[in-house]
């Protein structure tokens, strides 16, 4: 491990100039220190805020293409830092090796994203009632950008944000997870290598603020930031959507889900259970698009748990480990207060569950400051209130039902409505829960993680309404003008046929 944590913090250049007593980094693999950092004061981010306004009014003048070569050259830099990125991602947040190279990987995606789309920034030109006018919908850059990103996608949050934010000609403000601040040290490092080589990225074109709630509230507060952009839980949503609201700002918001797996008749199996379960114990159940309940028909739950039961025992006994060993599949929680509300979560669920397979804490004495714990499946007879709530843990809920309308009925019962899936060979099964699912990802034999960076990313109801990544969500990073010009010599016409002579 030693080497592995050199190698990788050597990606931060001025690591130790940040350096300080009041932000502890701890690996969750066993607990040891990474580094002891400085938050940011209240007068530290006031001055960031204003650089990234000084920033922003220069990079806004930059040529959309032009800011895309800028991204271009980051996506370089990130495939040739794959690796020691990838090593930092797990290190820092404990998922796996493979998963944090998927992580990079997602990063590097995006990068190529946002190039193309960096000459492809469309406005439209709209059809005017009256003669010689032309009308336009012209897309004009926003200004700073506050990302506030979570621990357990450490960096490819952030690139799906910046990397839009960059192309659209924004300046970006990165207040990263208390938890994972060095794979954000780590990106700023690499995306400043960049910027030095690059003579028109102004200083402060990016910038990460260390800290936690009192830093991010700084950000969320300050009206010289029209968009925040946080990802996170429902609780942090809550604070944060009303405080930027009340300044008129503008928030996108991906928060919780409770994603649920729907199995019908039809399923093929063969491709229904390595889907269930990547979703399930993937990243230690610790993605916003975790499957946490799998609504399976009635004549197929006794098979299907069965198969479920017999894979989440031998992941349990054999596959949690080392997140840096290539042949373990499930690394461990970020930190006891994950352990913790698994635990509480399972007790909770203990009256209504007919069975309840793993769980618990194992490999205690390999890593006493690690927290390990075996995936939980939990079968129960009917949807229980207490499940309406997130569990950010492995825990997987199996639910019986009858009809697709009573699936249906499970499936959108709960507050959240980030991703769903259905397993099924039955079109009009397929068509049918596309229609009716409330979610903003509804996938058909594909789980419900694991999303590519194509499509636009986010969800419904209590996930917050935000979309990020690909699609057309690059509209969110830009104001939208209307314009309309007349060119003709006659008196101007008034819109709607009004008359109004002098
Ligand atoms: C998250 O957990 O916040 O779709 C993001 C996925 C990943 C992104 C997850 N591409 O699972």
């Amino acid at each position: 491990m030693p080497t592995t944590q050199e190698a990788s913090l050597k990606l931060i250049a001025n690591l130790d100039s940040m350096r300080g007593t009041d932000l502890l980094v701890c690996s969750p693999i066993d607990g040891t220190e990474l580094a002891r950092l400085r938050m940011d004061s209240a007068q530290d981010i006031e001055r960031k805020i204003a650089d990234s306004v000084s920033a922003f009014e220069v990079w806004r003048d930059v040529p959309a293409p032009r800011r895309g070569e800028l991204v271009r050259l980051l996506g370089e830099k990130l495939r040739a830092h794959k690796e020691e990125l990838a090593r930092l991602v797990t290190l820092e947040c404990g998922k796996i090796i493979e998963e944090g190279r998927g992580e990079v990987q997602e990063m590097i995606d995006i990068c190529d994203f946002a190039v193309g789309l960096s000459r492809q920034l469309y406005g439209l030109t709209i059809q005017s009632e009256r003669a010689d006018h032309v009308m336009q919908e012209n897309w004009l850059p926003l200004g700073p950008v506050g990302i506030i990103s979570a621990f357990n996608f450490p960096v490819a949050v952030w690139a799906w944000n910046a990397c839009l934010a960059l192309v659209c000609g924004d300046s970006c403000l990165w207040k990263p997870s208390e938890k994972t601040p060095l794979t954000a040290l780590a990106c700023q490092s690499l995306l400043d290598e960049v910027c030095r080589d690059f003579d028109e990225a102004p200083k402060g074109l990016s910038q990460v603020i260390l800290g936690g709630f009192e830093q991010g509230n700084q950000l969320v507060e300050d009206s010289r930031v029209p968009l925040i952009s946080a990802t996170g839980s429902t609780r942090m949503g809550r604070a944060v959507g009303p405080k930027v609201a009340a300044r008129f700002g503008r928030s996108l918001l991906e928060l919780g889900g409770n994603n649920a797996i729907i199995v019908t008749e039809s399923a093929d199996l063969d491709i229904a259970i390595p889907s269930i379960l990547f979703g399930s114990v993937g990243t230690a159940g610790q993605r916003c698009t975790s499957t946490r309940r799998v609504i399976v028909h009635e004549t197929l739950v006794d098979e299907v748990f069965a198969k479920l039961a017999s894979a989440f025992r031998q992941i349990g006994e054999s596959k949690v480990g080392d997140p840096l060993e290539p042949t373990t599949l499930v690394g461990p929680l970020i930190d006891e207060q994950a352990f913790l509300g698994m635990e509480h979560a399972l007790e909770a669920i203990k009256p209504d569950a007919v069975e309840i397979i793993g769980g618990g804490r194992t490999l205690q004495s390999q890593f006493p400051g690690g927290y390990y714990v075996r995936p939980a499946l939990v079968r129960l007879n009917q949807q229980s209130k207490v499940i309406h709530e997130e569990t950010f843990a492995p825990i997987t809920y199996v639910i019986p039902y009858r009809d697709l309308v009573e699936a249906m009925q499970i499936h959108n019962e709960v507050p959240q409505g980030l991703s769903s899936a259905i397993m099924t060979t039955d079109i009009r099964d397929a068509e049918t829960f596309k229609r009716y699912s409330d979610c903003g990802i509804a996938n058909v034999n594909i789980g419900t993680s694991g999303a590519e960076i194509g499509g636009a990313f986010g969800g419904e109801k209590e996930t917050g309404g935000g979309r990020e990544s690909g699609s057309d969500s690059w509209k969110a990073y830009m104001r939208r003008q209307t314009s309309t010009t007349y060119f003709g010599r006659k008196k101007p016409a008034l819109a709607q046929g009004i008359h109004f002579d002098v």
